[in-house]
């Protein structure tokens, strides 16, 4: 495998520029809202004030006369059409219009399509909608209070804002583990409320042709095929009149997996206009309404041996939902992938439990680069591992080393269940101290406690779960999640891709290149990687939980490599000898023991279109597909360390230093790992120090501006040391595991660890995220705070 260090298109796997940023860097992206299609209206849409209350009339009348308004639609209307409520991907169902009540701030009661964009909002003014405010369930804790206030009255008999328990591990063997150990302690942590904030928020345009009856969405999808399907499932339209297109796409971030009311509401709008119609929603409608991320509450209970052998691990969960429950993951999953909360430990036994409940707020829940909540796993785990190893009075990077597990012990199943495919942990835990100078650290650190200064080193080991999924335990509403991708080359020996993933940012159109470079020794710039448009890529789930790697990464390796094998056959045709004489060179056949003796894949594809000769039974051209259902999930890993400082007089948190080791396998495109890895870390950053989607009493949002959800910027960022090590996926046929969302879900432990390390004189044990001034203010003063 070639690890070419410079710049320039390796053949295959290396550091290349984006082939994407030929566009981006001249802003010529094709976004949604880049789009002007003949006629096209605009939609806009009148949101709740109030986070509960009563809807008792609707009068739109003067919206509708207002002489730009092309239609005004209410739930009442599309009750007439079925499809005031949709299908939620949790087995609930989700109002795309309110008919009954408003269940959040921000969600949507009624539609408006105008000529433009500023006609469609003044219109919204117009409409009068008669609220009867009720009491707004904000605290998760109390949803299920006798006297709470029932959320979703919609559903019939229900009388309570219970959604589901769910639990995994073996709980009669961690109770006995837990009875025996000589040390226990337990930690309540909050995960809180956070907003993956892409740089574009979401949107749609909606075109149905009234002649040919085909409905073409273009929308902010990371999972074009899934949302066709959908559509068509769910409003009866026939599939194959139905085209999902995802153009450029600004940042998804799980943000944009699922299906909003707005999309909807274009489709509808375009059927009744019968003209285009798009919408796009602003930052404040993005922060309110769409999918948020983790808002666990977390009963944690580590279980030890005296001299520091981790024996068992529990937790509570109280997740708090929203009003619908729309989180996204696979059907027998409720809580996502948390149940891999062990983390990357050696241990007797364990167990979780998990309770969803309905409150006044916006639905979602799996998002944020977040696993299928990994990231909620990795942070109690890792908060957990150092609050024992306060407790014990050890170094927690050695504690951490006397249990990770051992190479020798994978592939790993752990007690709830999962099978680990590969792992060094000890090397990547050594290399990141290694960087980090851990041993001089201590020693500083120390000497400036010495002196009154605050400074703390966090750690955290992580292990990661993506690749979803095998078809025999996972599926989206049925829907299996196998991953389709075509390879076919043209007979010039140019190729094309055409992948059923969907890049958001990630760089597919460079890897998936070099993933069939790497394959068929095609250079990647000669390889044309197409996505996102249903009529032009093979069916598939998408992108998201960092699949595209491991899932549809490997269909393309399997496709290229058939290409190959099509291609031993045709060159054999063209030498006139046996497919068996001929030898692989990256590249183009030759003869066995005779370099000179051979042809290139660009003459072979000729040759594939050509007059060759070839043998009874093998078809023309130089093509191929493959449908891959992983036998496995992949589960990269890391280690990080994060050196704080906090000021004792103002509590404000400063990250000097940040060293991530991350292990995904072997790296297609190093520069774009990077990337991802960076990205990650400024997440990490942002949700342990300042993201919060906070609510008053009455449910009003307190974070529906970036004035009020701070995001990381440069100026909060250290200038990231990341190192790697390659431990290959035994089951992926290239060896590779995701990394997408690694360092989200592996740094807020790290940091969260380092400002809690840092406040040891003061005695504090813990503090819940964000750790802001205020937060790390009320820790050292001992009282316990919540944003
Ligand atoms: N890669 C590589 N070598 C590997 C593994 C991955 O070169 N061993 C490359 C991949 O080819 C791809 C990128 O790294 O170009 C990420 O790959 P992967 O881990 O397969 O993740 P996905 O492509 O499926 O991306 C999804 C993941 C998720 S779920 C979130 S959330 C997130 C993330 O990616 N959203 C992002 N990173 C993001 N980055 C950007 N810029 N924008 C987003 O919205
Ligand atoms: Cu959970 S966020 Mo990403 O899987 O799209």
């Amino acid at each position: 495998m070639t690890t070419t260090e410079n710049q320039a298109n390796p053949i295959g796997f290396g550091r290349m520029l984006r082939k994407e940023d030929a566009r981006f860097l001249r802003g010529k992206g094709n976004y949604v809202d880049d789009l002007n299609l003949p006629g096209m209206l605009h939609g806009a849409v009148l949101r709740s004030p109030y986070a509960h209350a009563r809807i008792k009339s609707i009068d739109i009348s003067a919206a509708q006369a207002h002489p730009k308004v092309k239609a005004v639609i209410t739930g009442e209307i599309l009750e007439t059409l079925n499809l005031a409520w949709i299908p939620s991907l949790s087995h609930d169902v989700v109002a795309v219009l309110a008919t009954d009540k408003v269940r959040f701030q921000g969600q949507e009661v009624a539609f408006v399509v105008a000529e433009d964009r500023y006609s469609a909002r003044d219109a919204l003014e117009l409409i009068e909608v008669d609220y009867e405010v009720l009491p707004p369930v904000v605290d998760a804790k109390k949803a299920l209070d006798k006297d709470a206030p029932v959320i979703r009255d919609d559903i019939a008999g229900k009388v309570d804002n219970f959604i589901f328990d769910w639990e995994s591990g073996d709980k009669a063997a961690t109770d006995e583990v837990f009875a025996n150990a000589a040390i226990v302690v337990n930690q309540d942590m909050l995960y809180p409320r956070v907003h993956p904030a892409p740089m574009e928020t979401c949107g749609a345009v909606a075109y149905m042709d009234p002649i040919d009856q085909k409905l073409t969405i273009y929308s902010t999808t990371q999972a074009p095929h899934a949302h066709r399907t959908l559509y068509a499932l769910v409003a009866g339209l026939p599939e194959h009149k139905l085209r999902v297109v995802s153009p450029d796409i600004g940042g998804g971030f799980g943000n944009k997996v699922g299906i909003y009311p707005g999309y909807v509401l274009a489709i509808v709008g375009s059927i009744l206009t019968k003209r285009p119609v798009k919408w796009m929603e602003d930052r404040s409608e993005n922060l309110m309404s769409t999918s948020f991320a983790r808002d666990y509450h977390m009963k944690g209970s580590i279980a030890a041996s005296a001299d520091g052998k981790i024996l068992g691990l529990r937790v509570d969960v109280l997740a708090d939902h929203g009003a619908f429950n729309n989180t996204a993951q696979p059907t027998k999953f409720p809580a996502g992938f948390f149940h891999v909360f062990t983390g990357s430990y050696d241990l007797m036994a364990a167990h979780c439990s998990v309770r969803g409940v309905y409150t006044n707020k916006a639905p979602g829940g799996v998002a944020y680069a977040c696993s299928f909540r990994v990231t909620e796993a990795v942070y109690l785990v890792e908060r957990m591992v150092d609050r024992l190893a306060q407790e014990l009075k050890m170094d927690p990077a050695e504690l951490r080393m006397k249990n990770l597990l051992r190479p020798e012990q994978f592939p790993y199943t752990s007690p709830t269940g999962w099978e680990y495919d590969s792992g060094e942990y000890p090397r990547a835990l050594r290399l990141a101290m290694d960087i980090a100078g851990y041993e001089e650290l201590r020693k500083e650190q120390a000497q400036k406690r010495a002196k009154g200064e605050l400074m703390g080193i966090g750690i955290s080991f992580f292990t990661e779960t993506v690749g979803a999924g095998p078809k025999r335990h996972m599926d989206i509403l049925g829907l299996g999640m196998a991953d389709g991708c075509e390879v076919r080359v043209h007979p010039t020996g140019k190729a094309v891709v055409r992948l059923s993933v969907q890049s958001q940012g990630q760089g597919h159109e460079t890897t998936f290149a070099q993933i069939v470079s790497e394959v068929t020794g095609i250079p990647p710039e000669d390889i044309d990687v197409v996505h996102g448009d249903t009529d032009n890529t093979p069916f598939g789930l998408g992108t998201y939980g960092s699949r595209s790697t491991p899932v549809s990464g490997a269909a393309a390796a399997i496709a290229a490599r058939r290409v190959v094998d099509k291609a031993r056959i045709v060159a054999s045709a063209m030498l006139e000898c046996a497919p068996e004489d001929l030898e692989w060179e990256k590249g183009r056949f030759n003869i066995k023991g005779d370099k000179s003796v051979g042809k290139t894949m660009a003459e072979i594809a000729l040759g594939a279109h050509g007059t060759v000769e070839l043998p009874e039974g093998v078809e023309g051209h130089l093509n191929a597909e493959c449908v891959y259902d992983p036998p496995n999930l992949t589960y990269p890993f890391g280690a990080y360390i994060c050196v704080v400082d906090v000021d004792p007089a103002t509590a404000k948190v400063s990250v000097r230093r940040f060293i991530a080791v991350d292990d995904c396998g072997p790296r297609i495109n190093p520069m774009i790992v990077e990337g991802q890895v960076h990205g990650g870390l400024a997440d990490g950053v942002g949700m342990a120090l300042m993201e919060v989607i906070a609510f008053d009493e009455d449910g009003n949002n307190l974070g529906a501006s970036f004035m009020d959800y701070l995001i990381p910027t440069s100026l909060e960022c250290p200038s990231w040391e990341t190192g790697a090590t390659v431990t290959p996926s035994p089951h992926h046929p290239l060896g590779l595991k995701g990394v997408g969302e690694s360092a989200t879900v592996g740094s807020p432990p790290a940091v969260v660890n380092a400002v809690i390390d840092a406040l040891a004189p003061y005695g504090v044990k813990h503090a819940d995220m964000p750790l802001t001034p205020a937060q790390v203010w009320q820790a050292m003063q001992g009282a316990p705070y919540r944003t």
